[in-house]
């Protein structure tokens, strides 16, 4: 079988959780870092919607990080990622909490927003996690999974908008479990640096072999 191909952003919330679920998994991948300003013919061709990341394996072609996710842990789930998957969780987050993190974000892009609403909307959903964190380490119980991968790339981005006003709110979970992530050999893995992939570059394989 042909090594699948992954048309990735290093920074890409999306494309971390999916680089994270390949990783789990154990999926070996060619990994093409691509910039979001300058894509890839190549890849606009197989998915003309072009956002990353996309993975493409024996002429399939997922374009959405969620189906990447799926597509991996369908395959091989030696963590146990699946177990406690919480689709609704993981959906509140790409849709009513995004929208505002984008909001807050990147408020000048966006007519008559004040991204004070918006950071109180993103902060709702905040508070639910760190409710859910007070009784189990992990938003997918006791091992860090699905949900955690899915989610935590998108509270990573919302943190680093303003460091010091979320480090000073009342979410003692919320703030530790993101930490242990920032901090986990995990993390560091799936953000290796690579030069970014041109046709005839020497193929980059992810996850890096030990
Ligand atoms: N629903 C998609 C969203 C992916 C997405 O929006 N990725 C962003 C980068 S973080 C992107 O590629 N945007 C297109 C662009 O900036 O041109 C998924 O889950 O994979």
């Amino acid at each position: 079988m042909a090594i699948p191909v992954l048309y990735s952003f290093r920074r890409c919330p999306y494309a971390m959780r999916a680089r994270l679920a390949l990783q789990s998994a154990g999926i070996t991948v060619e990994l093409r870092e691509i910039l979001l300003r300058d894509k890839p013919a190549e890849m606009i061709e197989l998915s003309p919607k072009s956002t990353v990341p996309v993975l493409v394996s024996n002429g399939k072609i997922l374009e959405e990080s969620r189906d990447i996710m799926d597509w991996a842990l369908a395959q091989n789930d030696p963590e146990g990622w699946l177990n406690g998957y919480d689709p609704d969780l993981v959906i509140e987050c790409e849709t009513k909490f995004k929208d505002a993190l984008d909001k807050y974000k990147y408020a000048s892009r966006f007519a008559d927003v004040n991204p004070q609403d918006q950071r109180e909307i993103a902060a709702e959903y905040l508070q639910k996690l760190d409710k859910i964190l007070n009784n189990q380490p992990c938003l997918s119980g006791v091992y860090f999974g699905y949900n955690d991968a899915a989610i935590l790339t998108f509270i990573r981005q919302f943190a680093n908008v303003d460091r010091g006003w979320f480090e000073a709110q009342n979410w003692p979970k919320l703030a530790k479990w993101l930490d242990n992530f920032l901090q986990s050999e995990r993390f560091s893995s799936i953000m290796q640096k690579y030069p970014v992939w041109q046709a005839g570059s020497v193929p980059i394989y992810f996850p890096e072999q030990q």
